[in-house]
């Protein structure tokens, strides 16, 4: 292993290594909210596919990534505790976050932190490092996702603090090319960003597509469209409902909804749209493959995306998208060839391309095997995860781009 902390001793060797392996191996800590949702949902993806690599993956959270598997010998979840004082109107999980990166830091020889999501992962990377002697420091990589820069970077509350992680982090990276650009617009961060697009690694399902449509009650020649995110506000779901209120033909579709959120609150528009015998809700799925297969066409109406790993997830299956042509969202759909773009906002224009991909089914199918195609060739795990491993290797074979150096070292127990 290069760099600072080249003590194997303390990294946990598994079953089948070797020397070499545990040579090349570095030790990276990660990050992110652990709930449903894209930024966390890619975080534990890379760190299950680096430690499939042989890396040593240690995960900082309050609570477990739902998908983080439990029996890796090479992936270790640290829960993070928090109190709750009556003192404090709003309890604080910066602080205690801080405190178990610095501790995992020093108790694992991390080579990296990891975080995504820079609210608050990125400040309490930065706080952690100052409670570690130099040594023990590990490079911090921030990985921006989205509304952390174009929502949370744009509240004087907590755009200078961002801008502030930004500056201290050996390396930033964004999901699209787009939210780099916006990160130096919204923030005015002027340092450098790498782009490295989001990626996705299918699972296998467990039921055949027949069956899966069977069980949700789609008639054969129905084209059953899909939509999947946490429903909130940015998402348009009352967009996506009034534009497929407007398929010329009621009886051609259906329209599987995988919510992330309660659906309850649009009953209402359900019932006034006369919708109510045309969608299905599943609300926390984890199996997404088993309903991505089933799937025909994906929907995305969001008025701003990063980048939108649902598009992507479903391309891996073959689906083409119709969605609105902002944010990231161009740089993972190609127009007419992965899928159709619509301006965004405007339920006309996004019901004339159901019209069109529900109608042509042959159209449609070529779609989706292209999108199949190139989902495989651009964002699959092995197109993007060493973009990664080499961004690590390089920052700990450079010196460090804050060194606080010894002024605190002493404070985290078990460190000297
Ligand atoms: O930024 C958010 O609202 C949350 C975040 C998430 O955790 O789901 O979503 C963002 O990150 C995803 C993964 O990189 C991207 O696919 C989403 O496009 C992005 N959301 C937005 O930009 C609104």
């Amino acid at each position: 292993m290069s760099g600072r902390n080249s003590d194997n001793s303390k990294n946990g060797a598994a079953p089948g290594d070797t020397r070499d392996s545990q040579e090349n191996r570095l030790r990276i800590g990660i990050t992110c909210y652990p709930t449903v949702g894209g930024s966390g949902v890619v975080a534990t993806t890379l760190g299950i596919e680096l430690a499939q690599r042989g890396h040593e993956v240690h995960f900082i959270s309050y609570e477990r990534p739902f998908r983080l598997p439990e029996n890796s010998s090479r992936i270790h979840f640290h829960q993070v505790c928090v109190n709750d004082y009556g003192l404090f109107k709003y309890p604080d999980y910066t602080l205690p976050l801080s405190v178990a990166m610095a501790s995992v830091s020093c108790k694992h020889n991390l080579d990296i932190l990891h975080v995504h999501y820079a609210v608050p992962h990125a400040t309490a990377a930065l706080l952690s490092r100052c409670m570690l002697p130099q040594d023990k420091q590990p490079r911090i990589v921030t990985t921006l996702h989205g509304t952390d820069t174009t929502l949370l970077g744009a509240d004087p509350g907590y755009g200078p603090a961002i801008h502030h992680a930004l500056l201290q982090s050996d390396a930033v990276t964004t999901v699209s090319s787009w939210l780099k650009a916006e990160t130096k617009r919204v923030i005015g961060f002027e340092g450098p960003m790498e782009v490295i697009h989001n990626f996705y690694e299918p699972g296998s399902p467990s039921r055949t597509r027949e069956a899966v449509r069977k069980d949700l009650g789609v008639a054969d020649g129905e084209v059953l469209l899909i939509h999947s995110s946490n429903l909130r506000p940015l998402k348009r779901i009352d967009l996506l409902l009034e534009s497929v209120s407007k398929i010329r033909d009621r009886n051609s579709f259906k329209l599987l909804i995988l919510a992330g959120g309660d659906f309850k609150q649009f009953s209402d528009d359900v019932k006034r749209l006369g919708l109510k015998e045309r969608i299905i809700v599943r609300e926390n799925v984890l199996e997404i493959e088993e309903y991505l297969q089933a799937a025909d066409l994906a929907l995305y109406t969001s008025e701003s995306e990063s980048f939108c790993l649902s598009i992507l997830e479903a391309m891996f299956f073959g689906c083409p998208s119709v969605a609105t042509n902002v944010g990231g969202i161009p740089e993972v759909v190609e127009d007419g060839l992965t899928g159709l773009l619509v301006p965004s906002g405007d339920s006309e224009s996004i019901a004339r391309a159901l019209n069109e991909l529900i109608a042509d089914g042959d159209r449609r199918k070529r779609l989706g095997e292209n999108a199949r195609v190139e989902a495989n060739k651009r964002f699959s795990s092995d197109a993007i995860i060493h973009r990664y491993e080499e961004l690590y290797r390089r920052l700990i074979d450079e010196p460090p781009k804050v060194s606080v150096g010894e002024i605190a070292g002493e404070i985290v127990e078990g460190c000297r």
